[in-house]
């Protein structure tokens, strides 16, 4: 009998749940009316006086230690499912990364990145719309008559109204602030332009610009080159160097196009500069006081200067991208590329 009841005591404390229903299964097995431990005590009256004593104390050892272990038992069961919250175990282990990030377009970094530069120069942004009228994009910039960017085949006209098109350049938001704001003027003017041009990895019809314009009394050629030397070192390296060449626009007189030394060969040629150590950038002159009239304007007191550049050409030498369509296209094997860059 002793070996039995030591035998129980091994399973009670071997025996784990958390199923209630297994506990109460395993109680009644052992307390119930027919259980183990209630078999035994029946044949305990039976066993001779001389063993009660020791048989006795093993039996109530047995009895009590399957009690406390089915009650401790009761006390813990369902609690793994039942009060784990909906959302899980708030205290695990994040899983990294899962949600993929998105990148800025490299069109937005770098009109970011040049809005920026003139920005701590004191310039403001401005923009204006898309759908604009003769007057804003041709007339008041000192465009003849007759002057080939009007042709259709060169302007987007809308409905065939000579007087709705989309703008060709931004100069026609700073037209709009010219005819608006009292000198000083200090504007940069990012956006998108519009050309009826046949795409192709060197042109498409929508592209992107930066203008700038600054008026006040006094201004001068000189102070022309020394905000874009200024621009340019920020924007291509402390060690760059500058050039400018005369050009023509009907805006501007006298006009220039801007060249910047090639950060890839540092000058000295390569294929990207085409061996000649030189890459053009933009377009500047003095505002023609044609302009500064026609958009109200004392020209006889002030004088200005204006720049625009493309953000396309700028942002592929850059990046090294070959081929403009591909800002266009948004094909995230492109976009992921520029991930990395703020
Ligand atoms: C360029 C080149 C030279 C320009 C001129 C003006 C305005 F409105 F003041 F007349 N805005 N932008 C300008 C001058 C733009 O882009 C190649």
């Amino acid at each position: 009998m002793t070996e039995r009841i030591n035998e129980l005591i091994a399973e009670v404390e071997a025996f784990s749940s958390r199923a209630a229903g297994e506990i109460e299964d395993f109680r009644i097995r052992m307390l119930g009316r027919k259980g183990r431990v209630t078999e035994l005590m029946e044949e305990f009256k039976t066993v001779a006086p001389e063993m009660k004593r020791t048989l006795g104390q093993k039996l109530n050892e047995l009895k009590t230690k399957a009690q406390q272990r089915i009650n401790d038992l009761k006390a813990t069961a369902g609690t793994s499912t039942a009060k784990i919250p909906a959302a899980g175990d708030m205290t695990r282990p994040g899983k990294g990364a899962a949600e993929p990030t998105g990148s800025r377009h490299p069109i937005s970094l770098v009109r970011n990145e040049i809005v920026g530069i003139f920005d701590r120069m004191g310039y403001t942004v401005a923009e204006g719309p898309e759908i604009e009228d003769d007057r804003h994009v041709f007339t008041a910039l000192n465009f003849a008559p007759e002057h080939p960017a009007r042709d259709m085949q060169d302007t987007f006209f809308i409905e065939k109204n000579p007087d709705v098109l989309l703008r060709t350049h931004t100069s026609s938001i700073q037209v709009r602030v010219m005819e608006t704001q009292e000198p000083p003027i200090r504007v940069i003017c990012p956006g998108r332009v519009f050309r009826n041009e046949a795409i192709s990895y060197r042109a498409h019809c929508i592209f992107h610009q930066v203008e700038g314009l600054y008026i006040d009394e006094g201004v001068s050629f000189a102070d022309l080159k020394q905000t874009l030397l200024h621009f340019a070192r920020e924007m291509f390296g402390a060690e760059t160097k500058i050039r400018l060449r005369p050009s023509y626009f009907p805006f501007t007189e006298p006009s220039a196009e801007m060249d910047v030394s090639c950060a890839l060969c540092g000058g000295k040629g390569c294929p990207v500069c085409k061996g000649t150590g030189w890459l053009e950038i933009m377009g500047c002159g003095m505002v023609d006081p044609n302009v500064l009239e026609a958009c109200g304007i004392d020209n006889k007191k002030y004088t200005g200067f204006a720049f625009g550049m493309g953000i396309e050409r700028i942002a592929m030498l850059k990046y090294g991208v070959g081929d403009l369509r591909l800002y266009f296209e948004n094909d995230v094997r492109f976009l992921h590329q520029f991930a990395a860059a703020l």
